[in-house]
């Protein structure tokens, strides 16, 4: 069973890459960033709640997103492998998780970190901003705040990984398909 998690700052391209692992390898897509969204669509207080923090370009609570991965996991039962996509997002999250999986006799195989530099993600967080709607991409200063929350609450959780032999980092700017053909070369080892 081939379990990844996909991280990386806000725009660094998880979502994008996420897309085309789950084409070529059939995995289950598991991003927070899309749970909390469908959650804040749906109108639900759980959505509500989460919004006030996302539209400041601040972390939701751990234990908010750990219950979401929790329910995914125990929904797909029997899956080829799931792709974590923005989550874990903190050290407490990572640890969470690894309990979580070992409780259905699973690990992570990798973590694969896509390494973008700020000025690029604000450039392509803008640039999607001019068409997602999604009220986070459409300021500077919110991706400045959310480049900053990744800085301190994220980025630990890289070295959470590499203690555990896990940890590959590779260059997230060029052609998507490029990127793509390095971490397929990381899975397939
Ligand atoms: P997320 O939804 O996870 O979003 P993201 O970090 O903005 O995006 P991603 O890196 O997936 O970018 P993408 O591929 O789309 O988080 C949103 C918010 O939700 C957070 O700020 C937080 O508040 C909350 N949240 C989510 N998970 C949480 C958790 N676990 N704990 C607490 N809070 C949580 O790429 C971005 C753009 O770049 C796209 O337009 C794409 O087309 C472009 N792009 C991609 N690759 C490219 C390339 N190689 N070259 C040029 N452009 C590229």
């Amino acid at each position: 069973m081939l379990n990844l998690v996909l991280f990386g700052p806000p725009g660094a391209g998880k979502g994008t890459q996420s897309a085309k692992l789950i084409e070529k390898y059939g995995l289950i897509h598991l991003s927070t960033g899309d749970l909390l969204r469908a959650e804040i669509t749906a109108g639900t207080d759980l959505g509500l709640e989460a919004k006030k923090l996302m539209d400041q370009g601040i972390l939701v609570p751990d234990s908010v997103v750990i219950g979401m991965i929790e329910n995914k996991l125990n929904e797909n039962k029997g899956a080829a492998g799931f792709i974590f996509d923005g989550f874990p997002r903190t050290v407490a999250q990572a640890e969470a998780l690894d309990t979580l999986l070992e409780g259905h006799q699973l690990s992570i195989k990798h973590m694969i970190s896509l390494e973008v530099n700020q000025e690029e993600l604000t450039q392509r967080l803008l640039e999607r901003g001019k068409t997602s709607g999604r009220p986070d991409d459409q300021n500077e200063d919110l991706i400045r705040k959310r480049v900053q929350e990744y800085g301190e609450k994220t980025a630990p959780v890289a070295g959470y990984y590499a203690s555990q032999g896990k940890f590959q980092g590779i260059d997230g700017i060029g052609e998507i398909e490029e990127i793509f053909g390095q971490i397929v070369r990381i899975i397939e080892g």
